[in-house]
């Protein structure tokens, strides 16, 4: 079993879709190990994002992701990390395929729905940076 952490993002949870999203997961197979609602300060923002603290949109990213309330998930299934990217659909939305989470709820690369991690090793990380304090 791998691990993947989730997030429905501030723009997902503002539009009322947090919901429809945590059906989804559970109808795709998924086992939620830990669930909870948080507001993220720009720190905790920051940190989770610091891969990406040169790259030019870092600013509005963590802006956007400390703008409102997110629910984070640790979810486990059989291919996790994989699956779940299958199911959330590409980065951009517009170029995200058809039903997938991105292509339904999402409206641009910056404000896209939801978070998914992108290796097994990430999952653990990013499950412990925020169920792990
Ligand atoms: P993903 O793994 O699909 O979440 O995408 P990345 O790790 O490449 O990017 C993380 C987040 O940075 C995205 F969800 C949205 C934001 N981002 C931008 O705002 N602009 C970009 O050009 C790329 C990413």
């Amino acid at each position: 079993m791998e691990t993947t952490l989730a997030i429905v993002k501030p723009d997902a949870y503002k539009n009322g879709y947090a919901g429809k999203i945590i059906d989804r997961i559970i109808e795709e197979g998924f086992t939620i190990e830990e669930m909870k609602q948080i507001l993220m300060t720009k720190e905790k923002a920051e940190g989770f994002y610091e891969v990406h603290k040169e790259r030019p949109f870092f600013g509005e990213l963590v802006e956007f992701m400390s703008s409102g309330n997110c629910v984070v998930l640790s979810l486990k299934r059989e291919n996790a990390v994989a699956k779940w990217r299958e199911v959330i659909g590409a980065t951009n939305p517009e170029e995200a395929d058809k039903g997938t989470i991105r292509a339904l709820y999402g409206t641009n690369t910056g404000n896209n729905a939801v978070h998914g991690s992108d290796s097994a090793e990430n999952g653990i990380i990013e499950s412990n940076y925020f169920f792990k304090e």
